[in-house]
């Protein structure tokens, strides 16, 4: 009898410590937007992410996935979040310079060297400080995603050199450094969302456009540009963004879920986003474009070009946020 009663005992006791999880955890319906199509890597984390919540809700939550800008474009997502009329949203950081302008150090050129850098700052002590600089203005970001290394794509010639920039109409996101960037580079540059940038490119509108080679293929670009130029002049992170006000009333329980599940996506769509790239690249070639890489003397010339946008800019961006970034990569370099 005595062992039956430890038994039971022992038994409501696991059952009553599992059941602070279960009962942290609410029927929740989260809806998700993004610019670009599913099948972009993007597409991947969201359904590895999905996973995970599946997991470890036990199927608690609901998540509904938009793409292709069908729920607006990146800042007027992100401002649906900061409302509390939306729960999250992946979206690239540059469109969001005017929330909080201390993203824009992302979008100097040539920052970062390669992906790892890249990963180095973003998931370590710098990440964190620009996350607490978003979460002042209502912005959780639960993880930074892979956006990537961005490339010119025309309509009208190889891009082999500077002088070859000139006159171009270029599209650029709705971001001063980014336009003054391609400005300097000759160009005519034009703020645009990213939802229009196919058209415009199609009614010949504008000549050129710039972004990764998984974006140009999954957009489909190939069929109104002919040239592809790899410059590699900027990365930019996606952020997995989750609405501050919605936050704050989930359980901590459930926001670990959201952070961790954040963080599994975030390890696939990067994953998927570098093993795709090269592919992506060869699959844009056999649609037609015509592809060039660009000499070592002639970036030295375009980066000496654009290089004064880093003090145009110190003040919008901050200069405590850029002596940060590069105290963090000298470190990374052994500088
Ligand atoms: O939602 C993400 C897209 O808007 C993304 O592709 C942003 O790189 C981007 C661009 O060029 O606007």
């Amino acid at each position: 009898m005595k062992t039956l009663t430890r038994l039971t005992i022992t038994t409501a006791l696991a059952a009553s410590m599992a059941l602070p999880a279960l009962a942290d955890i609410s029927n929740r319906t989260i809806t998700i937007s993004n610019g670009i199509a599913e099948s972009h890597p993007v597409g991947n984390g969201v359904a590895a992410m999905r996973e995970c919540i599946d997991e470890k809700t036990e199927g608690a939550w609901t998540i509904n996935a938009f793409w292709s800008s069908a729920l607006g474009d990146d800042l007027t997502a992100t401002q649906a979040l900061r409302s509390g009329t939306q729960e999250m949203v992946i979206t690239s950081s540059s469109p969001l310079v005017g929330i909080e302008p201390a993203l824009g150090v992302f979008d100097l050129p040539f920052l970062f060297s390669d992906s790892e850098e890249a990963d180095a700052i973003l998931d370590g002590e710098f990440g964190d400080f620009m996350n607490e600089r978003l979460e002042a203005v209502g912005l959780v970001n639960l993880a930074y995603w892979e956006n990537g290394f961005r490339n010119l794509t025309n309509s009208v010639r190889p891009v082999e050199r500077l002088e070859d920039f000139d006159g171009m109409r270029v599209r650029v996101m709705q971001n001063n450094i980014f336009l003054d960037t391609f400005q300097a580079l000759g160009t005519n540059a034009t703020p645009m969302a990213f939802g229009e940038v196919f058209t415009a490119l199609e009614t010949r509108a504008i000549d050129a456009q710039e972004n990764p080679y998984v974006t140009i293929d999954t957009s489909q670009f190939y069929e109104v540009q002919g040239y592809l130029s790899a410059t590699q002049h900027a990365y930019t992170p996606f952020l997995a963004l989750f609405s501050g006000p919605i936050f704050n009333t989930y359980s901590e329980t459930e926001q670990q879920i959201l952070r961790d599940c954040a963080v599994v996506g975030r390890d696939v769509q990067r994953s998927v986003s570098r093993e795709l790239s090269d592919v992506s690249l060869a699959n844009v070639q056999a649609a037609g474009m015509q592809f060039n890489e660009i000499s070592a003397e002639e970036m030295d010339r375009i980066r000496a070009a654009v290089e004064g946008v880093y003090a145009t800019h110190a003040d919008s961006i901050g200069v405590d946020v850029i002596d940060r970034m590069q105290a963090e990569l000298n470190a990374l370099r052994g500088n």
